[in-house]
This record gives C-alpha cells, sequence and structure tokens, in this order.
C-alpha cells in the first residue's frame, strides 16, 4: 500500500504516485451528485486541518528529493483546485435550472380571481332608507360620536334622574362627555343650526352599556326629523307608511301604538306586518303576525322650545330604528354578533 493514504508520519510517497492521487481526485471530484456530495470530497481533499493536501504538504521536509516531490505535489493541488472548481460551477449551474423549471408559469392554467370586496349589510340597508328619503325631500346629518350630556339628554327633556343617564345604561367618558346612546343629539344640533321647514335622517353608531346575545355594545340608528309649521301626526303616519312601504314589502301594513318617549308627546311604537307569514303568525312573529320596527311620536314642544322654536308656530315628528335589527330581519341573521365579526362567510352571502 502506498504511504499517500496515511497521515504524515507514513512514508513519503513519490512524484508517481502523487500524480495517480490526482487522476483519483478528480474522479471522485466530478462523480459529486449534488452540493452535499461535493462539499464531502472538498473536505477530503482539500479540508483546511484533515485534508490529504494538508497530509501530503506535512511530507514535504521529509521527501529525499524535496524540490521534485514540492512541484509533484504543487501539481495534484492545482488539479484538484480546479476540479473542486469546475465541479462547482456545473452543480451551480444544475441548481439554478431546476430552480427555474419548478418556478416556471403554467400559462394555460386559469386564472386567480382576485377577491372583491361586498358591502356590509348594515351599509346596504342605510343606502336603502337613505335613498328613500332622498325621495321624500330628506337631506343626511351626521355628528360626533362623543356628546355632551345637554345635546343627548338635556335639551331632548331626560330628566336628570332618567335611567338612560345612569351609568348602567350609557357608557361615559373621564371628562363628563359620553358616547352618544342615539343619535338624536344630531338632530337637536340640527334644529339649533337651521330654521324650519326641516326634513333630515340621522344615521350613525351608538353606544350602549350593554352586551349580551341580543344586545351589541355598538349598534345603528337612523333617526328621521321634520319640523314645519302645521305638521300633524297624520304627517308622522303617512311618512312612515310611504318609508316602510318602500323598504319592505309593497302591501306591508304598518300599525301604531301608544307608547312613551322624554323627546315626544304624543309617543308610539309602530310595527309593520311580520313580513315572513305576511300577518298570520308565526315563530319570528311569536304568533302576533306583527313586528315591532321602529319608535316616533310628535317632538314635545318642550324640546322645540329648547332649541330656541316657538312651539305654537311650528310642530314636528320623529322616528328612530335600528339599522342592525332590519338587516338581521332582510336577510335571516340570527345573531347580531354575526353583524360584526367580519366574518367574510357572512359577506359573501350578502351581496349588494
Ligand atoms: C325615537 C323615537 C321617538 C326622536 C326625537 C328626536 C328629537 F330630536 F327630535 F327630539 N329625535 N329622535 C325620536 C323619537 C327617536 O327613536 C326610537
Amino acid at each position: 500500500m502506498s504511504g499517500a493514504g496515511t497521515t504524515s508520519g507514513g512514508a513519503v510517497p513519490t512524484p508517481e504516485e502523487l500524480e495517480r492521487l490526482a487522476g483519483e481526485a478528480e474522479a471522485a471530484i466530478a462523480a459529486a451528485g449534488d452540493r452535499a456530495a461535493w462539499e464531502a470530497v472538498r473536505v477530503h481533499w482539500a479540508g483546511a486541518r484533515q485534508g490529504r493536501l494538508r497530509e501530503l504538504q506535512a511530507l514535504i521536509p521529509r521527501a529525499a528529493d524535496r524540490k521534485m516531490f514540492g512541484q509533484a505535489f504543487n501539481r495534484l493541488k492545482s488539479r484538484v483546485e480546479a476540479a473542486l472548481e469546475a465541479r462547482d460551477a456545473e452543480l451551480a449551474r444544475a441548481e439554478i435550472a431546476a430552480r427555474a423549471s419548478e418556478a416556471r408559469v403554467d400559462v394555460t392554467l386559469p386564472g386567480r380571481r382576485p377577491p372583491t370586496g361586498s358591502l356590509h349589510p348594515v351599509t346596504l340597508v342605510l343606502a336603502e332608507i337613505e335613498e328613500i328619503f332622498r325621495g321624500l325631500g330628506y337631506s343626511v346629518a351626521e355628528g360626533p360620536e362623543v356628546e355632551e350630556d345637554r345635546f343627548n339628554f338635556g335639551l331632548l327633556n331626560f330628566p336628570d334622574d332618567h335611567p338612560a343617564r345612569d351609568a348602567q345604561d350609557t357608557l361615559f367618558l373621564e371628562d363628563g362627555r359620553l358616547l352618544r346612546t342615539h343619535t338624536s343629539p344630531v338632530q337637536v344640533r340640527t334644529l339649533l343650526a337651521r330654521r324650519p321647514p326641516i326634513r333630515v335622517i340621522c344615521p350613525g353608531r351608538v353606544y350602549r352599556n350593554d352586551n349580551d346575545l341580543r344586545h351589541s355594545p355598538m349598534f345603528h340608528q337612523v333617526e328621521g326629523l321634520c319640523v314645519a309649521e302645521g305638521i300633524t301626526v297624520g304627517d308622522l303616519k303617512g311618512t312612515l307608511e310611504a318609508f316602510l312601504t318602500r323598504l319592505f314589502a309593497s302591501d306591508t301594513k304598518v300599525r301604531l301604538r301608544p307608547s312613551y318617549f322624554p323627546f315626544t308627546e304624543p309617543s308610539c311604537e309602530v310595527d309593520i306586518s311580520c313580513q315572513l307569514c305576511h300577518g298570520t303568525g308565526c315563530p319570528t312573529c311569536s304568533g302576533t303576525g306583527w313586528m315591532e320596527i321602529l319608535g316616533a311620536g310628535m317632538v314635545d314642544p318642550r324640546v322645540l322650545e329648547n332649541c330656541d322654536l316657538d312651539p305654537d308656530r311650528y310642530s314636528g315628528f320623529a322616528f328612530g330604528l335600528g339599522l342592525d335589527r332590519v338587516a338581521m330581519n332582510k336577510w335571516g341573521i340570527p345573531n347580531i354578533r354575526s353583524l360584526f365579526e367580519s366574518d367574510e362567510r357572512l359577506l359573501r352571502q350578502v351581496r349588494g
């Protein structure tokens, strides 16, 4: 066995043996099929600490003819290095080609359709309501969600001890302001800023300290207000009938039941015939044939006075309804929470 395979303690190989080793190295390097094999063969031959070139170099001082051995070693070293470099370049080319073929675009595949957005059910209902009221000569007014007590309660004739003013029901800020509990403050602001005739609807988010399966602490309202000379309960009823028979089925029946609100007198709850059973009675309407849909009334004279309007000259009606309940009713959404969870499966089923 030749001394070339031994450590620096073994016999010194002849130049012919070094020549033969060069051939062996070139064959092994050329046979390295992938990056890992190339790395293994590089460490075996050219490794900085334990490589065979390193071992052979250490033998130079012990060679009989140091010059000749040195020259033979240098030829071996050059051939190993050249072979490693050449194989490295080949492997790199193969890797690039493999990656390119993996990433090749198949132009015959069908395209990926970009997801298109859709309008939220509450937005759709509001757009419909705004369109109906624009047709009745109303404009749309908006206002702040953080309100002052006087706009949300005081000017609206809520007594100081009214339960709605309790922190149990209303969300207060530390500075005494509050999150509006209805959009009526926008109507107060309108009454203070403009003179009759006034016809506005006020949509927006409202907040109450309520959070259970049927209530969300934030929900959406639209309130309407009409103030002018000579406005009567007949105008209220006619307006609501025109509105509700456009928003719901055109044969929808409307009925008014007496009720109470601090800011209207008289006040009423408004029912429509059940949209599912058309008034014959079903589980959705608890067998009554009716569904409660909004609250309304004639604006209390004290509210008009609070807004510097003479109640002997002007009168008006107002109403309010929850958009979320209408949307749930319209698309059969059973839980108010699912309206605010941004679940795309719901949005995909409610396409405007
Ligand atoms: C409702 C029911 C009844 C209402 C009253 C007013 C204002 F500002 F004119 F006094 N705005 N909205 C009102 C009346 C709201 O919601 C169920």
